[in-house]
């Protein structure tokens, strides 16, 4: 899997070609607030590294969806929804509205997430 791609919005963001306002940021992820946001926090993480689906970052490097997972649970905590709740979204191709093909988590919180999702 190529680092990023040329095309590739998230990648712009990872680059600082495209603003995001970021939260919090490790050496290999990134999390910055989603701009149509779906609930009071709701915060997008990404590998900093360009792989399309959950899938496919699994299959690549495991550690580095974990480090996505583990960087999700510690903005939670910073938001202050860990003790409520909160939801770890992986939309994964057109029935589940994947749009951004850079694999990102929706981390979603700070009300009561119905179940099923629409
Ligand atoms: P999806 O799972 O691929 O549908 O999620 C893409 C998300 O990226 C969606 O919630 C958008 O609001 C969000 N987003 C963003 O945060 N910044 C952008 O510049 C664009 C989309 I384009």
């Amino acid at each position: 899997m190529e680092a990023s791609t040329a095309d590739c919005l998230f990648c712009k963001i990872v680059a600082g070609e495209v603003p995001a306002t970021i939260v919090r940021e490790t050496g290999t992820a990134l999390a910055f607030r989603d701009i149509n946001p779906q609930a009071p926090t709701h915060v997008l993480v990404i590998p900093k590294e360009h792989h399309p689906t959950a899938a496919e970052l699994a299959a690549a490097s495991p550690a580095l969806l974990a480090d996505v997972v583990t960087l999700a649970a510690e903005v939670a905590a910073e938001e202050g929804v860990d003790g409520t709740g909160y939801r770890i979204v992986l939309n994964t191709g057109p029935h589940a509205g994947q749009t951004v093909f850079h694999v990102h988590a929706h981390l979603l919180g700070g009300r009561g997430l119905e179940w099923p999702p629409g």
